[in-house]
C-alpha cells in the first residue's frame, strides 16, 4: 500500500478566483487542534527529518512546490506537492523530510493536536526502534 495518501478538495472557485474550504472530520480525516504554515523557504534547504508518535497532519502546497519524502521505515516514497486544491495525509510514525522548495512555496499544514515536542522522533535510529517495537505489541 502506499504511503502517499492523497485528498483532493473541490474548488469551489468562479470567475472571481479559486476558493477551496477545509472541514474537520469532513474533508479531512480529524479534528483540528492546530494550524501552521511554512513560508519564505529557502531553495536548497530540506526541513523535516523527523516522524510523530501520535500527530496526524494534512500538508496542502498553496503556492510554489516543494517534495516530501515519506518513509515507514520499510520502504519510501516521493510526493511533489504543487497544487492549492490537493492534499497529503501523514499520518503518525511516518518519517518526512521535505526537500526542494521553491522560494514562493507556502505550506499549509493541518495537525490533529496542539504543538508537543516530546511527540517528536527526530533520531531515524529512534524511528526505527519505535517502528520495531509497534511492530513488536
Ligand atoms: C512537520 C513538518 C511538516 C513550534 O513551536 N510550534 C509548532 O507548531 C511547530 C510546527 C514548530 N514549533 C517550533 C519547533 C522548532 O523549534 O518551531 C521550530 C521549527 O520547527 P521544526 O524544525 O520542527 O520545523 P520543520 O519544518 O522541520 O517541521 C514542521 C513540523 O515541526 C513538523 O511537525 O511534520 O513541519
Amino acid at each position: 500500500m502506499s504511503l502517499i495518501k492523497k485528498i483532493e478538495f473541490k474548488n469551489l472557485g468562479d470567475a472571481r478566483g479559486d476558493l477551496v474550504s477545509i472541514e474537520a472530520n469532513k474533508n479531512i480525516p480529524f479534528s483540528v487542534n492546530r494550524v501552521y504554515y511554512l513560508v519564505n523557504t529557502q531553495v536548497g534547504k530540506s526541513r523535516g527529518f523527523h516522524a510523530h508518535k501520535k500527530l496526524q497532519q494534512v500538508l496542502i502546497c498553496l503556492k510554489g512546490r516543494c517534495t516530501v519524502t515519506l518513509d515507514d521505515g520499510k520502504s519510501r516514497e516521493e510526493v511533489v506537492l504543487n497544487s492549492f486544491s490537493e492534499g497529503i495525509l501523514i499520518d503518525s510514525l511516518i518519517w518526512r523530510e521535505m526537500h526542494d522548495f521553491t522560494d514562493d512555496c507556502v505550506l499549509l499544514v493541518i495537525a490533529n493536536e496542539y504543538y508537543d515536542e516530546s511527540d517528536y522522533i527526530r533520531s531515524y535510529t529512534h524511528f526505527l526502534e519505535e517502528i520495531g517495537s509497534e511492530h513488536n505489541t
